[in-house]
């Protein structure tokens, strides 16, 4: 019997709108999703009957919609008065949606997002949203790390199972694996830092303002939720080293344009780290580091041996090595850790498995 679920959808950005494209596109399943609101910043398409949007025109539609977007408490009641199972899929960085989380899975509504703000800021959400038995709703957030790489379910398998994680070590930003990829590589090259950083920058892997990839937050986050994850429950993604590869006296420059134009004459910093690497047959390699045995985590650079997995890594992949009481050679996952169809498609594969278990 084909199982009909109800999908709310929050965010039509670069992951939201691959999102929808993708969900369009599934034919063979056993679960059929009806797309009952689709929400951008400032207008939704609302389906008053809880009837199906149609996916071919929904870009036309909210455009002209005079709907205005529903508050939380609106949203929760029209949810709850759908006739089938609902799935909210949070495709925004919005904190507002993000703090109200425990609320919608209070009420029945479980959740699917790549968004990292409630799973990475205090530990108190944390706890309520993840280890909250009591939830009727279910929660699941893969694309907060590796975009669609298996490192969450991955991990709570091993758990699960008994295993016990020891350490984890990975790449976890693709902006920063470009960078580090091709300014300290296995062949010997007269990269500058500044030079590449302009050239990520103007091939789009950087965020408008690179200081936001190169201040090391976003990896900071990342390994916030894996270390919790895995049992080390840090407080807050500034509740540990994180190493910022903004140069001191550039952090209150205002313009980033400003900034790159002032970077190079930092460059010395890190060309004398690769040099350093280089003279020990190493590369350097941004990462973030999680001890279990220890207690520690850290955001930090790294000198890896020109043989190891991280070394030879490309483009902005990712690459994920988790060293557990079983896999003593560690469990490596490596792949396209950005871009929006990887991440939306590690939200939809999130939603098809809540759907499977509603
Ligand atoms: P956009 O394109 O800004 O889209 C967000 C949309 O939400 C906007 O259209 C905005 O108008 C809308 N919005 C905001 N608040 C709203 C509200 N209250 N109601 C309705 N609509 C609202 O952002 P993205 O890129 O589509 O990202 C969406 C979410 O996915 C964010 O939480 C982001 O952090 C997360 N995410 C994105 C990516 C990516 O590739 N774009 C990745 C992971 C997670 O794998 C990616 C990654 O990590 C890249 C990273 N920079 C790296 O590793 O280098």
């Amino acid at each position: 019997m084909v199982k009909s679920i109800n999908l709310a959808i929050i965010g039509t950005g670069v992951v939201g709108s691959s999102f929808l494209n993708q969900l369009s596109q599934i034919t063979s399943s056993q679960i059929k999703f009806n797309v009952i609101l689709i929400a951008k910043s400032n207008k939704s398409l609302i389906s008053q009957n809880y009837n199906p949007i149609d996916l071919q025109n929904w870009k036309s539609e909210i455009d002209t919609s005079s709907s205005k977007n529903l508050s939380i408490d609106e949203l929760i009641s029209y949810l709850s008065g759908s006739n089938y199972p609902v799935i909210l899929i949070d495709n925004t960085s919005d904190s507002n949606i993000a703090s109200n989380y425990y609320k919608l899975t209070s009420n029945g509504i479980s959740i699917a997002t790549p968004n990292k703000k409630a799973f990475s800021n205090d530990l108190q959400t944390w706890n309520q949203l993840i280890n909250n038995v009591d939830s009727k709703g279910l929660i699941y957030h893969e694309a907060t790390v590796g975009a669609g790489l298996p490192i969450i379910g991955t991990i709570n398998d091993l758990i699960a199972t008994g295993d016990q994680i020891e350490k984890i070590e990975g790449i976890f930003s693709g902006t920063l694996s470009y960078i580090f990829n091709e300014f300290s590589t296995i062949e010997s090259n007269d990269k500058k830092f500044s030079d590449v950083v302009k050239i990520a920058k103007d091939l789009g892997y950087t965020e408008p303002d690179p200081r936001d990839d190169l201040n090391g937050l976003d990896v900071a986050r990342k390994v916030t939720i894996l270390s919790r994850l895995s049992g080390l429950l840090v407080e807050s993604p500034t509740s540990f080293p994180v190493h910022s590869l903004i140069p001191k006296d550039l952090e209150s420059i205002e313009t980033s344009q400003e900034f790159l134009t002032k970077l190079s004459n930092y460059d010395y910093q890190l060309q004398n780290l690769k040099d350093e690497a280089s003279k020990e047959s190493k590369v350097l390699r941004f990462i973030g580091k999680i001890d279990l045995i220890a207690g520690k985590t850290s955001v930090e650079i790294a000198k890896y041996d020109y043989s190891h997995p991280f070394a030879s890594l490309k483009g902005s992949d990712n690459v994920i090595s988790i060293k557990t009481k079983r896999y003593q050679n560690p469990l490596i996952i490596q792949g396209a850790g950005a871009g929006s169809e990887v991440t939306a498609a590690g939200v939809l594969a999130d939603t098809i498995k809540i759907a499977q278990r509603l």
